[in-house]
């Protein structure tokens, strides 16, 4: 078929222009940088009509939980000195996010943490002992999931965001409007759990939030070694879920994006994806020694983007705290610190052999056989120790 020159002229600005649909990818994708609501010295900026500043209340509230929550931080890593816990990883310079998060759902949702997170556990009021249970070598989490709504710290990276997509699923099936948190770092963003438990969700609109702490290391392997995405909230959009990414040093932002995330995945819409960008100013555990894989001069530049110090200076400025709110909130944090010592002073008697009940309801052959090899040895400890 041969057409003329004229047929081209006329037809060609309407095919044109019919040609570009909207992109149904853009309403998914994050600012193209983090969502900041304070400077870095603490000073309120421009008011956004997408992330209304949180009442001063509950950042009144935050602060304290924030301070409280560094002081048991700083306690749990003197724990382990002690040889009062095995292992503790510290979450200091994640006070925003450990504290946002859980301020940002309800005390009926259900919020699934990493090993990271026994800040936000005692933030979120689960007894500081139960919490540090597990870290104390025990076999169990301490707490009761059910009665906090909290399920056991997870370990192995990713898999509680398999879990969270089907407690999630479970629970809107059942016509509950309960949203399940999934904290996830960095790191795990690249284990195939985060992907399943994504893809799941945004396909069945399971209401979790998932919410990556890029502290930017995984142990000893820094954030360029982990992606060549712009940024890990990106992730979202090949899912069909919406993100965003905030700066987890700024408390305020952290509230308003992560209570968005929430009111998002309760009203029906599906998961949601938040990136905090934040810091680990602590090694990965009292195991790990940073020196040799971080420089000292990137760690003193995040100190000066403290997130408790921010929050304090603008909650200063809006009148909210002054010297004596903020001496008795610190004596509130050492005076919950000083019991927790004196707690985690008393042994817990546990019995090695309890390790192997509650596996499976019948033990496999295996299982007798490695509880018959602890059984042994722990007698001939005890032999030994008489003589
Ligand atoms: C499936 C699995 N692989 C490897 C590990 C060992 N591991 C423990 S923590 C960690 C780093 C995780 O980094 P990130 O996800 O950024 O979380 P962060 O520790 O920084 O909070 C690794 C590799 C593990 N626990 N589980
Ligand atoms: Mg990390």
């Amino acid at each position: 078929m041969t057409t003329t020159p004229q047929a081209v002229r006329r037809a060609s600005p309407r095919t044109r222009r019919a040609a570009t649909p909207p992109d149904p990818a853009r309403p998914l994708l994050p600012d193209s940088a983090p969502v900041r609501l304070l400077d870095e010295s603490g000073t309120l900026l421009a008011a956004r009509t997408d992330y209304p500043e949180p009442p001063l209340e509950a950042l009144h509230e935050m602060y304290r939980r924030m301070v409280l929550g560094r002081r048991f931080d700083t306690q749990a890593t003197a724990l382990t000195k002690q040889g009062r816990l095995a292992v503790y990883p510290s979450s200091r310079g994640q006070e925003a996010c450990q504290v946002g998060a859980v301020l940002a759902v309800r005390d009926t949702d259900w919020v699934f943490p990493t090993y990271r997170e026994s800040m936000a556990l005692v933030a979120r009021g689960i007894d500081p002992v139960e919490v540090l249970t597990l870290l104390r070598g025990d076999w169990h989490c301490g707490y009761d999931p059910t009665a906090v709504h909290t399920a056991p710290q997870c370990t192995p990276l990713a898999t509680q965001c398999v879990h969270a997509a089907g407690l999630a699923y479970g629970e809107a099936y059942q016509g509950r409007d309960t949203v399940a948190l999934a904290f996830i770092g960095d790191g795990a963003t690249s284990e195939g759990d985060f992907h399943e438990g994504i893809n799941f969700a945004a396909v069945f609109k399971a209401p979790v939030v998932y919410f990556v702490q890029n502290n930017k290391y995984a142990i000893s392997v820094p954030l360029s070694r982990q992606t060549a995405a712009p940024s890990l909230a990106y992730k979202g959009v090949g899912y069909g879920v919406p993100s965003e990414q905030v700066d987890g040093n700024d408390p305020v932002a952290v509230l308003a994006v992560l209570t968005r995330a929430v009111a998002h995945a309760r009203a029906g819409k599906g998961p949601y994806l938040v990136e905090a960008h934040t810091y680990r100013m602590e090694p990965h555990t009292n195991a790990d020694d940073a020196s040799r894989y971080r420089d000292g001069a990137e760690v003193d530049a995040w100190r000066d983007r403290d997130p408790v110090a921010r929050l304090e200076t603008y909650l200063r400025a809006r009148g909210v705290l002054d010297d004596a709110k903020i001496a008795a909130i610190a004596a509130e944090a050492e005076a919950s610190a000083a019991e927790l010592r004196t707690r985690m002073n008393d042994q817990p008697t546990v019995d090695p052999l309890s390790l192997f009940e509650h596996v499976y309801a019948e033990p496999t052959p295996q299982l007798v056989e490695q509880r018959e090899q602890v059984r042994a040895e722990l007698a001939a400890a005890d032999e030994e120790g008489g003589h």
